[in-house]
């Protein structure tokens, strides 16, 4: 439908009444919270943005390849200088993947469940790779977004074009509602073995996956600021349950509640990683 244009002094006086229905709106609502969690603190960093965890994670070894071998390995790669985004698919040349098998087609069915405190959580791995520099060693993961989707193959050039195919169902956003515009801030070598170690943990509530088909393909996308070096990439994380629910053979210390006490969690995803 053609809109027609407003008269200057209308389209005035609309902008006006939108400002002050905005400055309404800022009064009677509470603002909405951008939740920016810094895993560059410590090896007991984490927290928590729309209901998934995000921890330190100190998996090894993490090269392609190895890493994420137990879960079924590498499914995407992503490697720009600056800022860079990319989404798993077995079409090439999408957004800044790395073509080759390690950028793939994700089966729902080939990826693992953990439970943490009584909930499971679908985990994933992501191992960055930055120049060893104090200005270049962090990466900020600005956008994580995961879909599931009907079809494989995608080739969509913009994360609209991802949105908006009709075979795509969005089931994760960093970015969504309640937390808002969120980010997580990385050092690649926090742990002193650069990109030999995985960095995070990523604990998706298996809830968000509701109604998907084993047959369904999983489509993470991300996008990161400040990156330089070689490539980003992720893998699935192990096998649960894991700590408190199941102690396994060498039982830990009984975690804390909280995030700060799945730490032990972490250790365990390093084992079975190996
Ligand atoms: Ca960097
Ligand atoms: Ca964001
Ligand atoms: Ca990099």
């Amino acid at each position: 439908m053609k809109m027609t244009p407003k008269p200057p002094h209308k389209r005035a006086a609309a902008k006006y009444a939108l400002a002050i229905g905005c400055t309404l709106f800022g009064w009677l609502s509470p603002p909405v919270e951008a939740v920016s969690i810094d895993l560059t603190t410590s090896i007991n960093a984490g927290g928590e943005i729309n209901g998934a965890i995000f921890l330190v994670d100190n998996s090894q070894p993490a090269g392609t390849g190895i890493f994420g071998r137990d879960a079924g390995g590498v499914f995407l790669r992503i490697q720009v200088t600056g800022t860079e985004q990319g989404y798993n698919t077995s079409a090439n040349g999408v957004m800044d993947n790395k073509t080759g098998p390690f950028t793939r087609d994700l089966l729902y069915s080939t990826l693992n469940t953990v439970s943490i405190e009584g909930s499971l959580y679908v985990p994933f791995l992501l191992d960055t790779n930055e120049m060893n520099t104090v200005e270049g060693r962090t990466i900020t993961m600005e956008s994580l977004k995961i879909f599931s989707s009907t079809t494989g193959g995608l080739s969509h050039g913009d994360i609209g074009g991802l949105e908006g195919d009709a075979a795509t169902t969005l089931l994760y956003d960093l970015d969504g509602t309640p937390d808002g515009d969120s980010s997580v801030l990385l050092d690649y070598d926090l742990i002193g073995r650069g990109s030999g170690a995985a960095d995070m943990g990523v604990f998706i509530p298996l809830i968000n996956f509701a109604g998907v088909e084993d047959d369904e393909y999983i489509v993470l996308y991300s996008s990161f600021s400040g990156a330089d070096a070689g490539f980003e990439e992720w893998t699935p994380g192990a096998q649960g349950p894991l700590p408190p629910d199941d102690p396994g053979p060498n039982p830990l210390p009984e975690p804390s509640t909280g995030v700060m006490g799945l730490i032990g969690l972490m250790l365990i995803l390093r084992r079975r990683n190996r």
